[in-house]
């Protein structure tokens, strides 16, 4: 079965736990333990075929064995960087995570992560509090060949829910590309069949 890691990441209270709670369970709740990361798992079906969903939910708090953004970055195969539209500094390390996973998605194997960063502006509700505009996110992202969102958890599920989708569907199809390419087509294995197998014959 096909697995697929996403991990949610972004500074401490811009929502993570609230977007992962309201994708799996449809709720806002308001308050979410945060003194340990932990990984959500969920069963979904893409194109009728099963899919194991691992969502990693970090702790902002320091703690012994906590583990580092760079062992996040190698785990995941894709990413969903969240910030606070009313918090400019969860903007800002928001900017700082999209170009590390860039840097060391080069460094892992990671090259085609295009379709798999998603930039979120979260607490879309707070808008008369807003500190980071809609185009200069927009901005960061065209500049980082990333998908741009902007929502609430708090009022959002529709839209909470179809981002999760999405990001599995991209990494879902980038799995098979990737498979595709490790092994040679069925039509290019019979042709690498008739051009070697007719060569051995006639030595
Ligand atoms: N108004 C509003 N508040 C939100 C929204 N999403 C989350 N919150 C609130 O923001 C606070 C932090 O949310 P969390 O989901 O715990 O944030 P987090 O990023 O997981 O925080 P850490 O685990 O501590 O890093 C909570 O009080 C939530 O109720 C939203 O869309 N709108
Ligand atoms: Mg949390």
């Amino acid at each position: 079965m096909n697995e697929i890691k996403v991990a949610v990441l972004g500074s401490e209270g811009v929502g993570k736990s609230a977007l992962i709670v309201r994708f799996l369970t449809r709720r806002f709740i308001g308050e979410y333990a945060s003194s340990s990361e932990c990984i959500y798992r969920k069963r979904l079906s893409v194109d009728g075929k099963p899919i194991n969903l691992q969502l990693y939910d970090p702790c902002s708090q320091a703690y012994e064995g906590r583990s580092t953004v760079n062992e996040q970055i190698q785990w995941a195969h894709g990413f969903i960087v969240v910030y606070d539209i009313s918090d400019r500094s969860s903007f800002l390390t928001a900017k700082a995570i999209v170009h590390l996973i860039r840097e060391l998605g080069l460094g892992t194997g990671k090259r085609n992560v295009d379709s798999l960063i998603f930039l979120v502006g979260n607490k879309q509700d707070l808008c008369h509090m807003r500190e980071v505009r809609r185009e200069e996110a927009q901005c960061l992202a065209a500049e980082c060949r990333c998908q741009f969102y902007e929502l609430s958890a708090a009022e959002h599920h529709q839209e909470v829910a179809l981002i999760f989708f999405k990001m599995v569907q991209n990494a879902n199809v980038g799995s098979k590309a990737k498979e595709r390419r490790r092994r040679p087509s069925g039509s290019m294995a019979k042709l690498i069949n008739n051009v070697f197998g007719k060569r051995r014959k006639s030595v």
